[in-house]
This record gives C-alpha cells, sequence and structure tokens, in this order.
C-alpha cells in the first residue's frame, strides 16, 4: 500500500472532482457553519422543485435565520417576509396568482415564536401553499437561543443547565398540531442526520408539493436540522446529538396524507 504523505503540502493543489450543488442553487459553496443540517434541507427542497416540472411558477417565501442566506442563491424567485410572517404573505402570493407553485422556508424561531399564529391561521384556512420547518431548536442566527420546540433538557444559550419545564415549560411540537388542523392536506416530520433520513426528508417534501400541485390544502413539512454551533457540540456529534435530542421529541414519520 502507497499512503499519501502528509509532513509536506500536496505536490499538486486540491481539485474539484463533482460537483453536487443542484442546477437552482447558484452558488456551490455557502458562508453557513460546517455540519449544519440546513444546505442539506434546501438541497432536498430545491430537487424536488426541479423535479416537478414547477420552476417557472415557483415563488419562495423565505423567514429570517441562517437559511436565509440562500435566499439571493436559488435561481426561483424568492420573497422576503418579515419574521415570522411568510405563511401570510404567501397567502397572499397565491390568491393573487393562483398557478403560482408557493412554498415558505422558515426556522423553529421564525415560525414557531415569532409567528405562530401565522402558519396556524393559514394551516386552518386550507391555504393550497406549502410551508417548510427547519427546526433545530435554537434561535441559530442571533446565538443558539431557546425556542418554542427546545426540547427539555437541552442546553442552549439561555438554558446553560438545560430546558426545565418548571420555568421554560413545554416544547411546542407544531407538526402535531397542525395535523389536527381540517385545512392541513400533508403533514410530515423528517430529518437531514443521515443519509436514509435526507432520503426520507426528499419524499416527504415532494409529497407535500405535490399535494399542493393537487390542490389538497395545506401542506406542511418539518424537518429537523443539525445545528452543532447552537448547540455547542462538536461538529461531527451533530447528526447524534439530533437523534438523541430532537428527534426523540419531535418523532418523525408522516402524520397526515389526506387524498
Ligand atoms: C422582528 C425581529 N425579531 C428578531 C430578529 C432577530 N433575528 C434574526 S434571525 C433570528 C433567529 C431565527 O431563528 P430561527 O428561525 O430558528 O432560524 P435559524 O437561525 O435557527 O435557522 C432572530 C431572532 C429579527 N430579525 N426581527
Ligand atoms: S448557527 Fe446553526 S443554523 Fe446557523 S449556520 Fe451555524 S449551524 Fe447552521
Ligand atoms: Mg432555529
Amino acid at each position: 500500500m502507497t499512503y499519501v504523505p502528509t509532513d509536506e503540502p500536496p505536490a499538486q493543489p486540491a481539485k474539484l472532482v463533482r460537483d453536487f450543488t443542484p442546477d437552482l442553487i447558484d452558488v456551490g459553496t455557502h458562508h453557513l457553519c460546517p455540519g449544519c443540517g440546513e444546505p442539506v434541507a434546501m438541497r432536498a427542497a430545491l430537487e424536488a422543485v426541479a423535479e416537478l416540472g414547477v420552476v417557472q411558477r415557483t415563488i419562495a417565501v423565505f423567514g429570517i435565520g441562517c437559511y436565509t442566506a440562500f435566499s439571493n442563491n436559488l435561481d426561483v424567485e424568492v420573497l422576503q417576509a418579515l419574521h415570522g410572517r411568510a405563511p401570510s404573505l404567501a397567502t397572499g402570493v397565491k390568491r393573487a396568482k393562483p398557478d403560482a407553485f408557493v412554498f415558505t422556508v422558515q426556522g423553529d424561531g421564525d415560525m414557531v415564536n415569532e409567528g405562530l399564529q401565522e402558519v396556524i391561521h393559514a394551516a386552518a384556512r386550507g391555504e393550497n401553499i406549502t410551508c417548510l420547518m427547519l427546526n433545530n431548536g435554537v434561535f441559530g442566527e442571533t446565538g443558539g437561543h431557546m425556542t418554542a420546540t427546545t426540547v427539555l433538557g437541552q442546553r442552549t444559550k439561555n438554558s446553560l443547565e438545560g430546558r426545565d419545564a418548571s420555568a421554560h415549560g413545554y416544547p411546542i411540537l407544531l407538526a402535531n398540531i397542525i395535523a389536527g388542523l381540517d385545512g392541513a392536506g400533508y403533514v410530515a416530520r423528517c430529518a437531514v442526520n443521515n443519509a436514509h433520513n435526507v432520503t426520507l426528508a426528499k419524499q416527504m417534501i415532494t409529497a407535500a408539493f405535490e399535494s399542493q400541485i393537487a390542490g389538497r390544502g395545506f401542506s406542511f413539512v418539518e424537518i429537523l436540522t443539525m445545528c452543532p454551533t447552537g448547540w455547542f457540540v462538536d461538529t461531527n456529534e451533530g447528526p447524534d446529538y439530533l437523534a438523541d435530542n430532537l428527534a426523540s421529541v419531535h418523532r418523525g414519520g408522516v402524520l397526515k396524507d389526506v387524498r
């Protein structure tokens, strides 16, 4: 066996062997933290848009969080909503342009803290839009503070001893609440912490998009994403931390599929 010497820099510079960037993302690199799950979720969503053939009529509506960094780099129309208000903006877009394919991208802080009423009412009205919630259990962009989805015992910047029900209350399991609303046609929860789960996430996002295309009302996918920076864990511990903490409370699966 011949080992590559590591005692000095390689004679040839590293080269890109293959670019896995989906067609609808304009940049090959992102500036989110190493090990962040949000780019994985974005990739799955944009691949689904391309595969369903709705690129030309897609209007995405972004909330505010780390994922918003992608909003300028997508090859689809993107509108920026105020914090938490994406479902209402998406409602207006869809009603004004019923042929548009409309989906939102929001974080847990954006959707469940800042704008909970927005998504609940959009779902209850049965708006024919799709909302994607990237749930990492923290306000990632602003430093890793507790959100309404933070699980009991989870260490955050303002719950250093772990979330305590007596002081902070219990986490809101949003997908379960949405599934109980008659206006919702498709509701699922998934994660992007390993290859199998990424495949499932892509399938669920695709199913939600298909539900909108078929006109079955509100569709919703909650995607558990790694945030090693906000969780204060090593980058490579993110996937297991997600499985042991968030995913054991926010349980994955298809919660509703009305056909
Ligand atoms: C009205 C308003 N409040 C607060 C902020 C500050 N802010 C920007 S991003 C963010 C955190 C968003 O967290 P989340 O939605 O969970 O997304 P993540 O960064 O975790 O992906 C906050 C609080 C803001 N921009 N506007
Ligand atoms: S703070 Fe968390 S959510 Fe934000 S880019 Fe870093 S890992 Fe991703
Ligand atoms: Mg978050």
